[in-house]
């Protein structure tokens, strides 16, 4: 099967569980939470008024306590009711529980729910943690439920697990950032860690260089001193790129090591600036 009929199915899929589930839980990646909403699934749950939609802010082990803070209230002031967990630390995992046991009125006995959202943000480790022993498999690597896993909660909750989708195109270098690919299945590592590093650039210029100690201009330039600090050579002596690349994907993607995280200020700067830009484009057109 081609990846994109691959993809289309897992597509369809998903599509189908929220179609079939009261209660949808999306769960997005602490660290980037506008870059892992897939705001194609949160409409089409929306748009349905007998279904809840909650949104995990899951791995918030891995960001401060107040950038968590700001960002769930960014996205509740959005309308969005989201609960800010971590699967690997057991933080709020009852509470979501109890959010998803409560949205649904008492009339009715069966609750069905379903977790969507990108690949790796902690889909199967949460239901492991409601389920309360290991039922659906988890890893390190992004893309590893395959197919539709049901799991019995509780006698009232079923919840169903879904494959992380991505539904929409994303650039490498977001793709990397958010941690979408296996790192040893991207075709080129060379081209994938500079995409990394210029990313991790934009949103926060000193995390590298504070992180690994290396001054750089580009991201070519910071892979190759990087390869150096490493001693990744080849046979010859010249220094290994590859090695040095996949060292670093792995790095961020499987191991989380890179704290990197979107500002919350920043998002808002941008989005009130957007307002006052829209203002004053009134007022002069207004003037004329
Ligand atoms: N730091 C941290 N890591 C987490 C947390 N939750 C999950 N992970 C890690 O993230 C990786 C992916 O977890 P999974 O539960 O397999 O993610 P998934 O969303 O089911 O991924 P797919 O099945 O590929 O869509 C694993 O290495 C987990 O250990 C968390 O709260 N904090
Ligand atoms: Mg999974």
């Amino acid at each position: 099967m081609s990846a994109s009929s691959k993809k289309r199915d897992f597509d369809n899929m998903v599509r189908k569980m929220i179609h079939g589930s009261d209660v949808i839980v999306e769960v997005i990646d602490a660290r980037f939470p506008t870059l892992s909403r897939t705001r194609r699934y949160e409409n089409l749950v929306l748009r349905n008024r007998s279904k809840q939609l909650f949104v995990a802010m899951n791995k918030v082990d891995l960001v401060p306590d107040p950038v968590v803070q700001k960002w769930k209230d960014i996205l509740q002031e959005e309308g969005i009711k989201v609960i800010p967990t971590s699967a690997r630390e057991r933080l709020s995992t009852s509470i979501l529980r109890n959010k998803i046991i409560r949205a649904v009125g008492k009339d009715f006995f069966y609750i069905t729910a379903c977790f969507i959202g990108l690949p790796n943000t902690g889909k199967s480790s949460l239901i492991n943690i409601l389920k309360g022993r290991s039922s659906a498999p988890v890893a390190p690597v992004p893309g590893y439920t395959r197919a539709l896993q049901v799991l019995r909660i509780t006698t009232r909750l079923r919840i169903f697990d879904t494959p992380g989708v991505i539904p929409k195109q994303l650039s490498l270098g977001d793709q990397v950032l958010l941690g979408l690919k296996r790192s040893e299945k991207l075709p080129d590592p060379i081209r994938g860690a500079w995409a990394l590093v210029h990313r991790i650039d934009e949103i926060n210029p000193d995390i590298l260089r504070e992180k690994y100690e290396i001054e750089y201009e580009s991201p070519p330039e910071f892979l190759e001193k990087f390869a150096e600090k490493r001693n990744k050579r080849k046979k010859g002596g010249g220094l290994d790129l590859d090695t040095a690349a996949l060292i670093l994907l792995n790095e961020h993607i499987n191991k989380a090591k890179i704290p990197v995280w979107e500002d919350p200020d920043e998002y808002l700067r941008k989005r009130d600036g957007a307002l006052d830009d829209d203002e004053e484009d009134f007022i002069d057109s207004d003037g004329d």
